[in-house]
């Protein structure tokens, strides 16, 4: 799921250019964007463990140990991770506030698409689609009416203009009382500019899931085996019927909550699961776990996602206030997701490491 595969599926409308496109379920994604508006390369502040929590060094089973998980989640494996720090919680959009201030930076969903490179990326010959269709926009979820096909993602996103991190549902949306909940519509570059002001890293996917475990072992979700769907509730998901009705028995209604707002793991993280996805650094390969290293991996040098082939594309884990049983699971500790490094969506944000 990308602003770019939107941005590609409504020139497949608008032009009727790729009349036999089929859009894979879940998340999908879409070849980079040009970076058409330069920021300032953020300079590294004092480093800090304030906000993080240090986590042991240790060795664990990464994967899926049992047949929830999808195709990528398999072969469970072995691998040994040091000692880091991790931050507590999800970066919020006050600390976000705080490093563009700092840096003026300008995140990829305020930037204007560049036809000339966009046109690269789709057939021969495709017309230049309305300036509309390329101004600074971002994803934003719209719940539909009833039931609809879940193959069809662009049913319950909208390619909105003026959406980002400072307008999160709309142009006339804002942050203001949501200083203390998790930036969102930041894009993979977006969130590495954010790590390299703070002094810190995006955590490689190794290190995410096993800072997710809180020290469990073999379980499916980081407090343990019941379900996410239990009260009292431990997570921000969506609870009914996606993407139509959320009942929000957590208390929170197809929103971000603020952060804390659930117990945090055994290791004093808050929100691994749900409330937004979180970029990790790697590069995504769906069969990656198969010739993976023991010993800290950092992920493959090069991306591969059968679901969409030559579009590389950065991990993604954790889920978000968007997952349901019923379509992606996503908050299940093993649970995998990619998206390309130029995409930023309502339901994604990021945290940090530091060695
Ligand atoms: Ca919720």
């Amino acid at each position: 799921m990308s602003r770019y595969s939107i941005t590609l599926y409504l020139l497949v409308i608008t032009l009727s250019v790729f009349s036999q496109a089929k859009i894979p379920i879940c998340h999908v994604s879409t070849p980079n964007r040009l970076k058409q508006i330069k920021s300032p390369s953020p300079k590294p502040t004092l480093k800090s463990h304030a906000g993080m929590k240090r986590i042991p060094a240790g060795i664990f089973s990464m994967g899926s140990h049992d047949t929830q998980g999808r195709a990528d989640e398999y072969p469970l494996h072995q691998v040994r991770i040091k000692a880091f720090w991790m931050d507590e919680t999800e970066v919020t959009n006050a600390a976000f506030a705080a490093f563009v201030k700092s840096t003026g930076y300008i995140t990829t969903a305020e930037k204007t698409i560049d036809w000339t490179e966009l046109s690269k990326q789709v057939p021969k010959g495709t017309p230049k689609p309305a300036d509309s269709l390329l101004a600074p926009s971002s994803l934003v979820f719209v719940p539909t009416t009833g039931p609809v096909d879940l193959s069809d993602y662009s049913q319950w996103w909208a390619f909105k203009r003026g959406a980002d991190w400072r307008h999160p549902t709309s142009p006339g949306s804002t942050i203001h009382g949501l200083e203390n909940h998790p930036v969102v519509h930041v894009s993979w570059d977006d969130a590495a500019a954010y790590a390299r002001w703070a002094g810190k890293r995006l955590p490689t996917e190794a290190e995410w899931e096993w800072a997710s475990r809180g020290g469990l072992k073999n379980k499916i979700y980081p407090w343990g085996d019941v379900s996410v769907n239990s009260a009292p509730y431990k997570a921000n998901s969506f609870q009914g019927h996606f993407p139509y009705e959320d009942q929000a028995l957590d208390g929170y209604k197809t929103t971000t909550a603020p952060v804390k707002s659930f117990p945090a793991n055994g290791y004093g993280l808050y929100d691994t699961a749900g409330n937004v996805w979180e970029w990790c650094a790697d590069w995504y390969r769906a069969d990656y776990y198969k010739k993976s290293p023991s010993l800290n991996p950092r992920g493959p040098s090069t991306s591969d996602d059968p679901d969409e082939p030559g579009v590389a594309k950065r991990v993604m884990r954790g889920g978000s206030f968007l997952c349901n049983d019923g379509y992606c699971s996503s908050y299940r500790c093993s649970a995998r997701m990619k998206s390309s490094p130029d995409s930023g969506l309502q339901h994604t944000g990021f945290r940090c490491v530091m060695d």
